[in-house]
C-alpha cells in the first residue's frame, strides 16, 4: 500500500493518505483546508487519483479540506452518518466499508470524543486511523459536542482494543510530534485508557482536564458541518486566497512548494513578464543559449542586485534544469516578490521542446 502521514502545525492534525498501488485509487484521511494544495500536489506527483476524503470527525480545531479537494479532483467526501453534516457524498455506519482499488477501510463507529466519531480500520487490520477516540497515550477530550467520558470508554475497550496487538494506530492528532502506536502498547501504558484502568477513573480524569476551548472552535465546527465548503462568496474566495497572487499564469504547485511554469506557455504568453536567467555568464552564452529577453543575475549575485527586478510585473526564473532557479523563487517571495515562478524543467526541457533560444550551438 502507498501511505504518507501529513501534519498540520497549526493544529498538530494528521492526514493520511492511502493508495493502492496497482490500480492508483486513494483515499485521504482528515485533510486540512489550507494544505488542500500541499496534499493534491502529492496526489499529482504519485500519480494517484484521489476517489475518498474520509474524515473522523467534526472537527473543532481546523477546517477540513474536503471540499476543496472535491472541487479539484471529483473525490466524493464521506463521515458518519451521526456527524450532522450536510454536503457529503455517503454517511458511513458502524460495519460499512470504503473500497479504494482492491483495498478497503473498515468503518467503525468510535463515538465519545464527538457523537460521530469513527474509526477506519484497514481491511488486514493492520493499521488503524483511530481520529481523537484515541491518542498515543492519550485521547480526545470528552467535554464539548456531544462527548461522553462513559462512551468514549466503551469505544476505546471494544472496538480499538479489540484489534490485534500488533495492529498500528495512527491518531488523529499528537501535540508532542509522536507519530505511531500499536494496540498492545495502548493497552499497556495509555495514562487513561490502560486495561487496568476502570471505567470510573477514566471518568474522573476526563472531567478534570482543565483544557481551554480550540482557539478556531466557533470558525471550524460550522465549517465542518458543510464539510469545508466556505459560507458564501467572500469566503469562496478566500479559498483560494493563498494563490491569490497566482494567477497571472496557469501555474503548478509542488509538493516541494515551488511554483512552476511550463515552458510551452512562456514561449506563447512571455511579454509582459520579467524572465530571470540565474546561471553563471559562461552558461547564459554557452551551448544551451538563452531565452530571448532574459536578463542573466547569477544565484550567488541575486539578493544583491533584487532591486533591478520591478515587483510590477510576475517574474519568471530560468536556470539550466530548475533547480537552482527554484531556489531562486524561494529568495524572491522572501523578498516580497508575489508574483514569481520557476520555468519547469530549465533550458533542458525548454531545448527538448525545441522552444527558439538566442545563441547556443544547434543540437
Ligand atoms: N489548544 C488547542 C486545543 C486542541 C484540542 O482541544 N484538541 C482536542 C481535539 S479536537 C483534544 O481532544 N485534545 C486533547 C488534549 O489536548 O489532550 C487549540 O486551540 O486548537
Ligand atoms: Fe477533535
Amino acid at each position: 500500500m502507498i501511505f504518507r502521514q501529513l501534519f498540520d502545525p497549526q493544529s498538530s492534525t494528521y492526514t493520511y493518505l492511502l493508495a493502492d498501488p496497482a490500480t492508483r485509487e486513494a483515499v485521504l484521511i482528515d485533510p486540512v483546508f489550507e494544505h488542500a494544495r500541499r496534499d493534491g500536489a502529492l496526489i499529482e506527483e504519485l500519480g494517484l487519483k484521489l476517489a475518498w476524503t474520509l474524515e473522523t470527525h467534526v472537527h473543532a480545531d481546523h477546517v477540513t479540506g474536503a471540499w476543496l479537494l472535491k472541487r479539484r479532483f471529483g473525490s466524493r467526501i464521506a463521515l458518519s452518518k451521526d456527524s450532522g453534516a450536510e454536503g457529503a457524498d455517503r454517511m458511513l455506519a458502524d460495519g460499512e466499508r470504503v473500497r479504494f482499488g482492491k483495498l478497503a477501510l473498515e468503518v467503525r463507529a468510535t463515538p465519545g470524543h464527538t457523537s460521530g466519531c469513527l474509526s477506519y480500520v484497514l481491511e488486514d487490520r493492520s493499521m488503524a486511523f483511530t481520529g481523537d477516540a484515541l491518542l498515543i497515550r492519550g485521547c480526545g477530550r470528552t467535554d464539548f459536542q456531544q462527548g461522553s467520558p462513559q462512551q468514549l470508554f466503551r469505544s476505546v475497550r471494544d472496538r480499538i482494543f479489540t484489534l490485534p496487538d500488533a495492529c498500528l494506530l495512527y491518531p488523529g492528532h499528537d501535540y508532542r510530534g509522536l507519530t505511531a502506536s500499536s494496540v498492545a502498547e495502548e493497552k499497556m501504558y495509555n495514562p487513561r485508557l490502560a486495561e487496568s484502568i476502570g471505567e470510573g477513573d477514566f471518568v474522573g480524569y476526563m472531567t478534570h482536564l482543565g483544557l481551554a476551548h480550540p482557539k478556531l472552535m466557533a470558525v471550524a465546527v460550522p465549517a465542518n458541518l458543510r464539510c469545508g465548503r466556505p459560507d458564501g462568496e467572500d469566503d469562496a474566495s478566500a479559498a483560494t486566497a493563498p494563490g491569490a497572487a497566482n494567477d497571472w499564469a496557469p501555474l503548478s504547485y509542488t509538493f516541494a512548494g515551488i511554483w512552476e511554469l511550463q515552458p510551452d506557455w512562456l514561449a506563447e504568453n512571455g511579454a509582459g513578464l520579467q524572465l530571470i536567467d540565474v546561471r553563471e555568464p559562461e552558461e547564459f552564452d554557452g551551448a544551451l543559449g538563452h531565452i530571448k529577453g532574459a536578463k542573466l543575475l547569477p544565484l550567488g549575485s541575486l539578493v544583491a542586485n533584487i532591486s533591478s527586478i520591478g515587483k510590477d510585473r510576475p517574474v519568471v526564473v530560468v536556470c539550466r534544469s530548475g533547480a537552482r532557479s527554484a531556489q531562486a523563487t524561494v529568495l524572491l517571495r522572501n523578498a516580497g516578490y508575489a508574483k514569481v515562478a520557476n520555468l519547469a524543467g530549465g533550458m533542458l526541457r525548454w531545448r527538448s521542446q525545441r522552444l527558439p533560444v538566442e545563441g547556443g550551438t544547434a543540437d
